[in-house]
């Protein structure tokens, strides 16, 4: 049975809960990370040197990087996909850490677990109209598409969901974005999204 290490605030553990529960896979998970430890046992070491969560096993497997972890679920458990479509979800997947997930993160990081007066509201700020700058290239792509890659639901749709849940969540003002609100009301349909996303952010 598929096993997953870490804790249900972490988003990149939400990204593989989502996952896993969209694709109906029955698995375990064991809380780690942060508060609960784990990481730095050398049991844990051994299997993510990185001492990060999450960590998957699937019948001895061993994997580590959620979206690496997310591809590999979907390549074994969910429908076969064409090349194009893998080649754009995988896009997404590329364009949500490597653009959009510093800045959210340092608005999240700083209002939701960085006590008040030890704030840098200016980094803060900085990283909102990042965000903001960010979000029209999703706007526009949104024009017409009810997922990131078309019509259906895809891989594509789950780093940049859990990472829009925040967005929204977060006590900030944020400009209308029609199209991604859109996607994102989509998204909050899904009862695997409602159960391993939409959680208060803490
Ligand atoms: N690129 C890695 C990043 C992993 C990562 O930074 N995980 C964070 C949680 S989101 C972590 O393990 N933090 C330390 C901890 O929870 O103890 C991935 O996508 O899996």
């Amino acid at each position: 049975m598929l096993k997953i290490w870490g804790r249900i605030n972490s988003i990149n553990v939400q990204k593989v809960m989502w996952t896993a529960a969209e694709l109906e896979i029955g698995h375990e998970r064991v809380d780690a990370g942060r508060q609960f430890g784990v990481v730095k046992e050398p049991w844990y070491l051994k299997m993510n040197p990185n001492g990060l969560v999450p960590t998957i096993e699937d019948d001895g497997f061993v994997l580590w990087e959620s979206n690496a972890i997310v591809r590999y679920l979907f390549a074994k458990y969910g429908k076969p996909q064409t090349q194009e479509l893998r080649a754009d979800a995988d896009r997404w997947m590329e364009w949500y850490s490597t653009t959009y997930a510093a800045k959210v993160a340092t608005v999240f990081l700083g209002l939701i677990r960085t006590p008040a007066q030890e704030r840098d509201m200016g980094a803060i700020e900085a990283a909102r109209k990042g965000t903001i700058e960010n979000l029209k290239i999703l706007e526009g792509h949104l024009s017409g598409r009810a997922y990131l890659c078309g019509s259906e639901f895809t891989m594509g749709d789950i780093p940049l969901g859990a990472g829009v849940f925040r967005w929204y969540n977060l006590p900030i003002e944020r400009p209308s974005y029609p199209n991604i609100e859109a996607w994102y009301k989509r998204l909050c349909k899904r009862p695997a999204y409602q159960k391993h996303v939409m959680l208060p952010l803490s």
